[in-house]
């Protein structure tokens, strides 16, 4: 039962989980703001970039796509029914993901902080609201199936510990500048 709740909440989850690090990885050139300010502060920073946006969403889809095709035999060695991905679903869950840590970083320079500073619960649960919001809207009928409350509270109490643990490992390889 646990076992089983877990399996799905993180299978389901990963391609939310992976955008946030391949924009990590690809990151660079051109922001997204373009330099531009409001109040006197970015709109976004120099942290939320084209390239890096694109590359996210799209390390995300395609991991779906993956996941589709190792789901069966993933299935099997665990005895669970672990989900698929239509592609509107893998888009939307890759696609929300970055739009949630985007608009986190709104929100973040709109309160004053700089590019990098931490911002407690909203670096955790960002990605996961953003994720979440766009796979509901792009597909309602595999998200009602897939997300029971049981499956959605496993997310939010599994989600913020392992983007700790993934940050604090980027930060230790060198290839995050803050270890959140
Ligand atoms: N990144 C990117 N585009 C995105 C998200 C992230 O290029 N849409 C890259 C940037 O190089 C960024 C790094 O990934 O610096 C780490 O992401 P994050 O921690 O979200 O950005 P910060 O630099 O900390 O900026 P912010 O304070 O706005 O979150
Ligand atoms: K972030
Ligand atoms: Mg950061």
């Amino acid at each position: 039962m646990v076992v089983s709740l877990v399996a799905t909440a993180f299978w389901a989850m990963l391609p939310a989980y992976v955008p946030n690090n391949a924009a990590v990885l690809a990151g660079g050139g051109r922001p997204i703001d373009g330099g531009r300010t409001w109040g006197g502060r970015r709109v976004l920073g120099d942290g939320k970039t084209w390239r890096g946006t694109a590359a996210g969403t799209l390390a995300g889809t395609l991991l779906a796509v993956v996941l589709n095709a190792a789901a069966p035999a993933a299935s099997g060695a665990l005895g669970v029914s672990l989900p698929t991905f239509p592609l509107a679903a893998g888009f939307g869950l890759a696609l929300g993901a970055m739009l949630g840590d985007i608009g986190a970083s709104f929100i973040k320079r709109r309160s004053g902080r700089e590019r990098g500073a931490a911002f407690p619960g909203l670096d955790q649960l960002d990605f996961v609201v953003g994720a979440l919001a766009l796979a509901f809207v792009a597909a309602p009928g595999w998200f009602a199936a897939t997300f029971s409350l049981p499956v959605l509270a496993v997310v939010l109490v599994m989600t913020p510990v392992l983007h700790v643990v993934t940050n604090v490992g980027a930060y230790l390889l060198g290839l995050k500048n803050e270890p959140w």
